[in-house]
């Protein structure tokens, strides 16, 4: 099965989307997602200057070959530019293997270790009460673990507030927007939250909620300890994610279980945080960690420590990732949980999926590959839109971790 061409799409159903279109002389197509959100045309560049050419004409079952070769032979590695090209070769070359054995791609990476895929859903409010109805609707839809978010009170709106009826987007504009964010009012006021939450609902549904890299770890050990009444299922992103030992210092205060990782790109960013038993989820994406092929490294030394998986599943992870995420999820044998944000409207028009959600289980389907359609001619209709993550400062004009 000899690639043939390698193209690469941008394009803007909803928000920015960065998809790899690996063709082979068997006529068979696979499809990779190379998005990185707010520097999409970075990694867009990375395939189409360095990396098509050099797919071309190469054997599309040499998974591992392909991996090594664009990962050693640049010499220059990790980053979540590179990675994150890499990683939309990997996962269109598993699409391309699974649908030439016509097999779904989680047989081949060992077979159903699970009936579905547990997600957790992403509630939120701009007040309390706002955010407790979201949270109801969730549990209405058949979730059986829900994210909690909510603007702090007399604050500013937050991380992860939705606006309007539309799923949480925090890319916008052209230039990035800029937050504010204050830590005491937000360590005083998460407990409130979590614990109205518990009130309400009782002990029964999975509870999540995301620091989002804000905290130093003598806070985020506070903030653990205050919130073990309410039983989470993770603490996400406690402190900033590139120094491993700070979560030393917050394991020992507290027994909140935490999960950090969605902005990892290698096994390397989270070794330390594995093998010396800091986190309890590891959640470094498909898309941005190297692909199917190295996410499952990752997952596999996390699996010797008793670490569980609990991969980002944002909406700027495009469909074409999100299903690669599922098809794992169901074959490794120390899932944790899956985040499930959902993709906005239009990108249904773009990406057509196989996947299924029951009783708060997904489930990839049992299309050869990934089970993903791009419609190239849909696409056109959106053009790239550029967008950007805010950048958050505190209330004193010092710029802050968003
Ligand atoms: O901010 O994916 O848990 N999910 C998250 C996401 C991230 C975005 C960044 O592009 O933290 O909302
Ligand atoms: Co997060």
């Amino acid at each position: 099965m000899k690639i043939i061409g390698a193209d690469v799409i941008v394009c803007s159903p909803g928000r920015n989307y960065v998809t790899l279109k690996i063709t082979t002389d068997s006529g068979l197509i696979g499809w990779g997602d190379a998005t990185l959100n707010g520097r999409e045309l970075a990694v867009a560049s990375y395939l189409r200057d360095h990396v098509c050419p050099q797919l071309i004409g190469r054997d599309a079952h040499q998974i591992e070959d392909i991996w090594q070769y664009f990962y050693k032979g640049a010499y220059w590695r990790r980053g979540p530019v590179t990675m994150t090209a890499i990683a939309a070769v990997d996962i269109a070359l598993w699409d391309l293997k699974g649908k030439a054995a016509g097999l779904p791609v989680y047989q081949l990476l060992g077979g159903a270790a699970r009936d579905g895929v547990m997600v957790y859903g992403h509630a939120s409010g701009g007040s309390l009460p706002e955010m407790l109805d979201d949270f109801a609707g969730y549990l209405d839809r058949g979730y059986l673990a829900v994210r909690a978010q909510c603007a702090v009170p007399g604050g500013d709106k937050g991380y992860g507030v939705h606006r309007g009826h539309q799923l949480y987007e925090p890319a916008s504009g052209s230039m990035p927007d800029e937050e504010r964010f204050e830590v005491g009012p937000y360590l005083r006021f998460v407990p409130e939250m979590l614990g109205a939450v518990r009130d309400r609902f009782g002990y029964d549904v999975h509870l999540l909620h995301d620091a989002h890299h804000r905290l130093t770890p003598i806070q985020a050990a506070r903030l653990g300890r205050d919130i073990e009444p309410f039983q989470l299922f993770w603490l996400e992103d406690a402190t900033p994610a590139e120094d491993q030992e700070a979560f030393r210092l917050i394991r020992q205060h507290t027994t909140t279980p935490l999960a950090v990782g969605e902005v990892f790109n290698s096994i390397w960013d989270c070794q330390h945080l594995i093998t010396e038993r800091l986190i309890d989820y590891i959640r470094a994406s498909v898309s941005h960690a190297g692909g199917i092929s190295h996410l499952r490294k990752i997952f596999s030394l996390a699996e010797l420590y008793g670490v569980r998986t609990g991969s980002h599943g944002a909406g700027d992870l495009s469909p074409v990732s999100f299903a690669a995420a599922l098809h794992l999820d169901m074959a490794v044998p120390n899932f944790g949980m899956q985040e499930y944000m959902g993709h906005r409207d239009p990108a249904g028009e773009v990406f057509g999926t196989t996947w299924t959600f029951n009783n708060g289980l997904m489930h990839p389907g049992d299309a050869p590959g990934l089970g993903v359609d791009f419609d190239e001619k849909a696409a056109e209709r959106f053009p790239y839109d550029p967008k950007y993550l805010p950048v958050n400062r505190r209330t004193d004009g010092t710029v802050h971790d968003w």
